[in-house]
């Protein structure tokens, strides 16, 4: 009789059931209470014994031959399987050559990655504390999703977080504003999605019951279903990466026709004068009409006069998606959106202000939690020495050249090892012909995953790390009311690790086991961040279950407390007392600071600043598509690209790309060819999908697609399997903030004529089988 069991568990898409017979995962089920549960959850079950798992630590033969060094042979030879023993040996001696010869910042442990959902097994947590044990290691500031918001916002409001955890919650909104206008949408595939897990998947009934209230939509995108059917858009398609001059031209109106809040402007704000004689012409000679506008957006000029009156005339609540800034100049559309919203003074009212992100996570508008469930301690880092989270592959081939960064001159490190636990550059990072040329640079490059993703084939040292399934966590996210406890439902694959014990094992080679793991194990820190958290909540007078009740019980619903939050209320009702991070305390429309930096690509004032990846561009004679590299809805990321859902939108195997009908037709490309994207970075292969919904001149093709050369020894190769960062520019958004810009990007599309070749990234790469090692 076979052996059935059922084990709760979580992901960032979404708290699951995991259903295990004889040791397998055969299903898994969504949380019972979640009524929009995430189909991507479908991806787990095929992954877990899927053959690109790695089954135990993995040396590349050239290194294990002739030790560390630069080399262009990275992800072109065959790795040799050795023993953990062998592996722990030559990785602590390898750290230790490094340290002492070069010092601890030669390590770059920035290791950018959303690994996954439980909080101790936190892969970036994990190998932070690791390297700070070992003195410290060169860091990374900000994200890939939003790397230009976390500077400029806290240039004019002060802060980013509490755009994050504290926006407007979602109940307030329905039941105040009458118009919401989404730039960039609110796709339901990114609201699927929390940090750490989701209970509960609540915007498609948030966005229900808006419009049964009769909330009006307007949605600015080059892609209609941005936002759902059912909310009945109003939909303005416009040429991407132009909504700063819209917005510029709805100043335009509101100023023009005297609709603008001057009390609100003259109380909460400063700089508004500088602004609008930019607005209006009177410094460059251009006023930002909404023919202006339309020159550049092709948005019609009545259109977007009419929206500003009704804008001025309503309760509006302006939504932006993190994917606008994830552009060149990235910073201009979320401070130019602010200064919109501050125009029409609703900025701290339940009705209505400014939104960033409740497109990008349902993070956004979930009411925060009174108590924050503690984290994995990850010491002191000894290093000062960073780079903007995106700048790697400029870092690894350029040390010791400056560069800037929000008002400073920063120099890059001289890199000898990169440590990455948790992330895959290879998914994440633009123009990946020059991230392989960077990657030749340094003398060992480290990895943890439980794949062989593109970035595992380029390392050094592979370590196997478990999957989520395979070990015991606890899942919870700042915003969300679920706390998950991830109980372990099958056995390590292979001779896979955790993270934690991999770093424990070098820990004790290394000498500071005790300080590494304060001598608990797994079960034991679950147990002690579990009776931290208990503590405090008691501390507030608030019982929780013990950890033996909550763990036995498999989740815990916490007091969903405030579902009124308003971002800025406290703010807007006493700003002498509760005045905001700025130099002025007020909202910054134009930055003295950001001014006195004198960078050209951020000027004190937001600014319509022509990107070079765009259709009305010099480089759109060449290249003349505007390729969309959104996220995709079918994974998060390239996680799990070989699961069932994930696999069920392949077209002829490769990543799907939408077109429109027309463009199309142009190129005699039909629905289900597979054609070749390309321009003078790199190219790809994808399944061609034609719709509508994408307006011409845009492709779309999400990012996560795993990464898959023609020919693995040709760093400039042709990716089979359709990623988007072959293309992609690998540039800062600006001096400012040196945020991703990965996008939008200019290509060519045409019909692949020639053989489909095959898919190879779906196997483990070549292994060379060696005694006693
Ligand atoms: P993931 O695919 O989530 O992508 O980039 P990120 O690197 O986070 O990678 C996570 C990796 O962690 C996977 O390989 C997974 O197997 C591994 N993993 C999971 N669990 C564990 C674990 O416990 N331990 C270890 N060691 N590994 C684990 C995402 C980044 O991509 C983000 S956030 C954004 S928003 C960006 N968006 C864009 C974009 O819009 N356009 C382009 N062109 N590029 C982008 N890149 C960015």
């Amino acid at each position: 009789m076979s052996a059935r069991s059922v084990h709760p568990h979580s992901s960032h898409w979404g708290v699951f059931e995991a259903e295990v017979e004889d040791g397998q995962v055969v299903s898994v089920h969504p949380y019972p209470y979640d009524a929009h549960p995430s189909p991507i959850l479908a991806n787990i079950p095929d992954s877990i014994r899927h053959p690109t798992r790695i089954s135990q630590p993995m040396v590349r033969a050239g290194w294990l031959d002739y030790g560390a060094g630069p080399s262009t042979q990275r992800g072109k030879e065959p790795f040799v399987p050795v023993s953990w023993e062998t592996a722990t040996d030559l990785l602590a001696a390898e750290l230790r050559r490094v340290i002492e010869r070069h010092g601890p910042q030669a390590i770059y442990g920035g290791s950018y990655g959303w690994a996954s959902a439980g909080r101790f097994h936190h892969a970036q947590s994990q190998v932070h504390r690791f390297l700070n044990g070992l003195g410290g290691y060169t860091y990374s500031v900000h994200s890939y999703s939003m790397g230009a918001a976390e500077v400029i916002f806290p240039h004019v409001f002060g802060n980013y977080w509490d755009m994050l955890v504290r926006a407007t919650a979602w109940p307030t909104i329905v039941e105040h504003a009458d118009l919401f206008v989404c730039f960039g949408g609110l796709p339901l595939k990114n609201t699927a999605v929390k940090p750490g897990g989701i209970g509960r998947h609540r915007v498609p009934d948030y966005l229900r019951q808006a419009r049964e209230h009769g909330v009006k939509f307007v949605l600015f995108s080059p892609l209609r279903d941005d936002l759902p059917d059912f909310v009945q858009t109003e939909w303005q398609p416009l040429v991407p990466g132009t909504d700063v001059a819209v917005m510029l031209a709805l100043a335009h109106t509101l100023i023009t026709e005297r609709l603008h809040d001057t009390a609100f402007l003259d109380r909460y704000c400063v700089g508004f004068e500088r602004f609008e004689r930019y607005v209006l012409g009177e410094d460059d000679g251009q006023p930002k009409t909404p023919e202006w506008a339309e020159q550049i957006s092709e948005v019609p000029a009545e259109a977007i006069r009419t929206l500003a009156r009704r804008m001025a005339t309503h309760k509006t609540f302006i939504t932006m998606s993190w994917s606008l800034q994830r552009t060149e100049f990235g910073e201009q559309a979320p401070w130019m959106g602010a200064t919109l919203a501050a125009m029409l003074g609703q900025i701290g009212l339940p009705s209505g202000g400014f939104g960033f992100g409740y497109s990008s996570t349902s993070m956004v508008g979930s009411a925060p939690l009174r108590f924050k469930f503690p984290s994995l301690p990850q010491g002191k880092n000894g290093v000062r020495t960073f780079i903007p989270v995106a700048r790697i592959a400029d870092m690894l081939l350029h040390p010791g050249e400056a560069f800037d960064y929000d008002g400073q001159r920063l120099t890059y490190p001289d890199i000898r090892l990169v440590y990455w636990c948790g992330g895959n550059p290879f998914h994440h990072h633009q123009h990946l012909a020059r991230l392989r040329r960077a990657f030749e640079r340094p003398d060992t490059v480290v990895v943890h995953d439980p794949f062989w993703t593109a970035m595992a084939r380029n390392a050094d040292m592979v370590l196997p790390s478990t999957m989520t399934l395979e070990r015991n966590d606890i899942g919870w996210n700042e915003n969300d009311s679920t706390l998950a406890a991830m109980r372990q439902a099958v056995a390590p694959f292979a001779q896979a690790r955790s993270d934690y014990e991999i770093f424990a094992a070098l820990a004790a080679k290394l000498g500071f086991w005790d300080r590494f793991t304060e001598e608990r194990n797994e079960m034991d820190w679950l147990r002690h961040m579990y009776d931290t958290w208990r503590t405090t909540a008691s501390e507030h007078g608030v019982e929780v279950p013990t950890f033996e009740d909550f763990w036995e019980e498999g989740y815990l619903e916490q007091d969903w407390s405030d579902d009124h939050e308003v971002l800025f209320s406290a703010f807007r009702a006493d700003p002498e007392h509760a005045p905001l991070a700025t130099p002025s305390g007020r909202i910054e429309l134009f930055s003295e600071t950001i001014h006195s930096f004198g960078y050209a690509d951020c000027p004190g004032h937001p600014t319509w600043l022509e990107p070079s990846e765009w259709t009305k561009g010099a480089r759109a004679e060449q290249f003349p598509i505007l390729l969309i590299a959104n996220n995709p809805s079918t994974r998060l990321h390239s996680q799990l690209d070989i699961g069932a859902t994930s696999q069920a939108s392949k077209v002829q195997g490769r990543e799907p790309i939408r077109l429109h009908p027309t463009d199309a037709a142009t190129r005699g490309i039909a629905e289900g060819d597979v054609v070749r994207v390309f321009n003078d970075r790199g190219s790809c292969l994808a399944g061609a999908v034609l719709s509508k919904d994408v307006r011409p001149r845009v492709a779309q093709l999400s990012t996560g697609a795993w990464y898959d050369p023609l020919d693995p020894a040709d760093v400039d190769a042709l990716c089979v399997h359709g990623n988007p960062n072959v293309l992609t520019m690998d540039q800062g958004t600006s001096s400012l903030a040196q945020g991703c810009t990965g996008q939008h990007v200019l290509v060519e599309i045409e019909r692949w004529n020639a053989p489909v070749p095959e898919i190879t990234v779906s196997r483990p790469p070549p292994l060379e089988q060696r005694d006693g090692l």
